[in-house]
């Protein structure tokens, strides 16, 4: 049946090695279906480690992961993951051409629906410009793309994937202003209906964020919106105001 992408965190605690301090303390939060959740905070702080519970690459030591209210363990690995979209900063693309790079894990995807993916992922016009467009090969992990160029192909794929749910984890660090641009309008697009997780070192990535988690040593310190956060006067605004 089709998941509707609401995510809950309850009292959540995440080991990762038994002689470790935990990378995620007592983490609750709720993300109804189709809101936007911007995670922020230092290196280390564990914001990929939430994103990596949803999917269950991870088990917690504590508490629990629903997805539409259900454990995330009553699922099918399999099925659950399918409705899982992740974007991440080093896009994970192949030795195949870009047509194929678009459509990976999704064989019913028709070819007018790949150039749809990528019109939307602001992509169409640089593979156009490529000698070979759409059936152009790229290299090993995608040589000849820069990695804005990259990370557009991810977004298109994970269009056509249609995930209930959306992860984006640093996906628009280091790329010039411009590339950023078309890189927030792609995720804009891609995000249309789903539930996002946003993973940002800057804060003009997530300032629209329906909540924003900070996480400070695998505890979320602050949450609220952007407005909220500034008058908080905390650890976001200081972030802020860097
Ligand atoms: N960690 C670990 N083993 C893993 C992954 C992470 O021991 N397989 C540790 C490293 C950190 C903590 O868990 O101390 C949280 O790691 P995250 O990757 O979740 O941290 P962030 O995503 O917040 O950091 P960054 O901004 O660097 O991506
Ligand atoms: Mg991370």
């Amino acid at each position: 049946e089709p998941i509707k992408g609401h995510v809950t965190f309850n009292h959540v605690t995440l080991t990762y090695t038994k002689d470790d301090d935990s990378a995620l303390k007592d983490i609750c939060f709720d993300a109804p279906p189709g809101k936007v959740i911007g995670l922020i905070g230092s290196t280390g702080a564990g914001k990929t480690s939430i994103t990596q519970l949803i999917t269950r690459f991870y088990e917690p030591e504590i508490g629990e992961v629903l997805v539409d209210n259900r454990s995330v363990k009553d699922y099918n690995i399999k099925t659950l993951r399918k409705h899982i979209g992740f974007v991440l900063q080093e896009p994970f693309l192949f030795s195949t051409t870009i047509k194929e790079n678009i459509a990976y894990g999704n064989p019913d995807v028709t070819d007018h629906q790949i150039m749809d993916a990528a019109k939307r992922a602001q992509a169409h016009e640089f593979i156009m410009n490529l000698p070979n467009g759409y059936e152009t090969m790229l290299g090993e992990r995608g040589m000849g793309l820069s990695g804005g160029q990259k990370q557009r192909i991810a977004i298109a794929r994970a269009i056509c994937i249609n995930p209930s749910i959306l992860v984006l984890d640093d996906a628009t660090s280091a790329v010039d202003m411009e590339t950023e641009f078309k890189i927030q309008k792609a995720l804009k697009e891609v995000m249309q209906g789903r539930t996002s997780f946003i993973i940002a070192h800057r804060i003009s990535s997530l300032k629209h964020a329906d909540e924003i988690l900070v996480l400070d040593e695998g505890q979320i310190v602050e949450r609220g919106t952007h407005d909220e956060l500034l008058n908080n006067d905390g650890q976001y605004k200081r972030i802020y105001d860097i």
